[in-house]
């Protein structure tokens, strides 16, 4: 198995690993619990290395447009400040993480975290070239992400093994889009 080595143009990118996501939320994504230890081991892998971390989270006023009540498709989650926003419990974010907050325009849906951020500039003057991408929902929030860090010019990794998503058809497709745009999917064993 070729193995990967970090470098320091790296970043670790945690994608809405929030309240509502988890099992008792508003938004369930299956397995969302699940991956907590091992986006830990990530986090740990990248903070010994002194590499930065980023974490985003869905960040939508109480009248945003992807609610049903207000014609999207999803249940009301993720509102600003509420408790469904919290990260997850055992998430252990270092207190130099940076926090993406992406959604928080009421008229605009926002998969990526790229969308209506300062994701790219923070990365650019760090000098990031490689995004290595957890968290959820693979088919929306990991996946448009990704895209959107691939169209930027960034290497994108998907972290297999700390991923997870909505639905299996719409995961095979979003994995299958991530590859066919050049992606690579990994999991921990394969980097160094
Ligand atoms: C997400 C649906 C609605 C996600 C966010 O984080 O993938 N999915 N809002
Ligand atoms: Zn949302």
């Amino acid at each position: 198995m070729a193995r990967l080595k970090l470098v320091q143009l790296d970043a670790l990118i945690v994608v809405d690993m929030q309240k509502d996501f988890s099992s008792s939320g508003a938004l369930p994504v299956p397995g969302t619990e699940e991956i907590v230890p091992v986006i830990n081991s990530y986090i740990e892998l990248f903070k010994e290395k002194g590499l930065p971390i980023f974490a985003t989270r869905d960040w939508h006023p109480e009248n945003h447009v992807s609610f049903k009540e207000n014609g999207g498709i999803w249940p009301r989650h993720c509102v600003q400040w509420s408790q469904g926003a919290e990260f997850i419990d055992g998430l252990e974010l270092p207190p130099d993480t940076f926090i993406i907050n992406k959604g928080d325009r009421s008229e605009l849906e926002a998969y990526s975290g790229f969308q209506g951020t300062l994701l790219d500039s923070l990365l650019r003057e760090r000098g990031v070239k490689r995004l290595f991408i957890c968290g959820v929902a693979t088919d929306y929030c990991v996946k448009n992400t990704a895209l959107g860090g691939l169209n930027l010019g960034y290497q994108v990794f998907i972290l297999s093994d700390a991923v997870r998503g909505v639905s299996p058809q719409t995961v095979e497709r979003a994995e299958e889009e991530l590859l066919n745009r050049g992606a690579l999917i990994l999991e921990r064993e394969e980097i160094l």
